[in-house]
């Protein structure tokens, strides 16, 4: 993109009265214009030409500013990068949407929806989202939804999946109830092992496994996991859960699940044909470095869980130009303990400089940081950042590889010219 402003032109805007129904049409509609100019300008920037595939076109959905199109049916879109650098907290409309099932909700009715919770308690509950935001006293946590397999695209040896760049990540302000005051309330028995999430979203076929995901009983009781309807002060996009999502601060996106409408407890590991994300999707490879010798599978797999250390230059990316005095600016996060430095090297990793971390915004949220910098000379730079949490986490400086193209999290380089 040649012009960082030219990411907040022309966001799509929805007719208030229609925020909680999207129309099958509109969901469907790829409009021209604004859209089809701002997606040449992504390709002249090199955003869209990052693959073998060739240019990603951006599209426009409900609630959403312009996306990167990764497939339609279900909807999967990318946040273009440059949105990343409008501050820590990433827009509702810019946030990424990701969906397996391709018959998703394009409408909630509250007045008929309930999250219902069974198994192995003593009360079963059925809650109207009123009752449920009622049940207990809301909390409030800013944190870090990333796709496993966000930056697949870049796996090299290439893996099998979607061809995803650095855009399926997204952080925001959630508000809801902890997921322990409802288990509490309905009374969680003695012998529960896990606690299983589905939400409103089908197979179209029968054959199909659902999506549900599993939490371990400890994890679901710890006070973390929250059930919120509220992102960055509205009330999530439809695309992004609405009316209640699983909020699962530090965990991969594919446990916070969306338009949460039923929990189970249950005395066993999850298992069977619905368990299908959790027994073979979502795995990684059962070692320490979650990683295999490229091209080659894992002896043993465990679910994968929380989010490795990763830092991006938002300010200016890949293709782009900078001037030889500049301000560089950009984001780092982890999957809990919060980031405690953030180096940055303008000489492709010869000499690394530590940039100012911004205001804390919580252990898992982004945390933006800011470094002046000086170039040399001008002509083609190799632009570095690596971040290190609180827990002593840093990022390495060559790829891990596994089958799925799960958790990449190396030392990003951003190519650019100096002016
Ligand atoms: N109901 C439902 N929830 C879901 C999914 C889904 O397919 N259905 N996908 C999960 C995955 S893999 C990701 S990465 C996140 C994406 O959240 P978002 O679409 O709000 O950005 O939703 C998760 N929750
Ligand atoms: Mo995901």
């Amino acid at each position: 993109m040649k012009n960082e402003s030219n990411g907040r032109r022309a966001p799509p805007r929805v007719d208030p009265q229609r925020r909680r129904l999207l129309g099958g049409a509109g969901l469907l509609a790829l409009t021209a214009g604004p859209v089809t100019s701002l997606a040449a300008q992504m390709v002249d920037g090199g955003e869209g030409v990052s693959f073998a595939n060739g240019p990603r076109p951006l599209v426009s959905y409900p609630q959403k500013r312009p996306m990167i199109r990764v497939h339609t049916r279900p909807p999967h879109l990318e946040t273009p990068f440059a949105y990343f650098d409008e501050g820590p907290i990433t827009a509702n409309d810019a946030f990424f949407v990701r969906y397996h099932l391709a018959s998703v909700p394009l409408a909630v009715d509250l007045a008929t929806y309930r999250l219902t919770v069974k198994g192995v308690v003593d009360r079963p509950l059925s809650l109207s989202l009123a009752e449920l935001k009622g049940l207990a006293a809301p909390v409030e946590v800013i944190a870090v939804n990333q796709c496993s397999g966000n930056s697949r695209g870049f796996f090299a040896p290439r893996v099998f999946g979607a061809q995803l760049a650095n855009g399926a990540m997204g952080n925001a302000r959630w508000i809801g109830v902890p997921l322990k005051a409802v288990l509490e309330r309905a009374g969680v028995r003695a012998g529960a092992r896990q606690v299983t999430f589905d939400g409103l979203d089908q197979p179209v076929l029968d054959s199909t496994p659902d999506f549900r995901k599993a939490l371990d009983i400890e994890h679901a009781l710890s006070g973390e996991p929250l059930l919120a309807w509220s992102m960055n002060g509205e009330d999530l996009p439809m695309l992004n859960g609405y009316p209640l999502k699983l909020i699962v601060p530090g965990y991969f996106g594919t446990y916070w699940v969306k338009h949460l409408s039923e929990i189970e407890v249950i005395d066993h590991a999850f298992e069977g044909k619905d368990a299908f994300f959790m027994t073979t999707g979502y795995r990684v490879p059962d070692n320490d470095c979650q990683c295999v010798a490229p091209g080659t599978a894992a002896a043993k797999t465990r679910p994968i869980s929380t989010l490795p250390t990763r830092s991006f230059i938002t300010s200016v990316t890949n293709g782009g130009s900078v001037q030889r005095r500049t301000a560089l600016k950009g984001i780092a996060f982890d999957g809990g303990s919060g980031i405690r430095q953030v180096e940055v090297s303008v000489d492709g990793g010869q000499r690394w400089q530590d940039a100012t971390l911004g205001a804390d915004l919580g252990r898992w949220s982004f945390r933006e940081w800011r470094l002046p910098v000086a170039f040399e000379a001008a002509g083609a730079a190799t632009l570095m950042v690596r971040a290190t949490s609180n827990a002593g986490e840093t990022q390495p400086a060559t790829a891990d590889w596994n089958p799925a193209g799960y958790r990449r999290h190396v030392v990003e380089s951003t190519r650019v010219t100096v002016a």
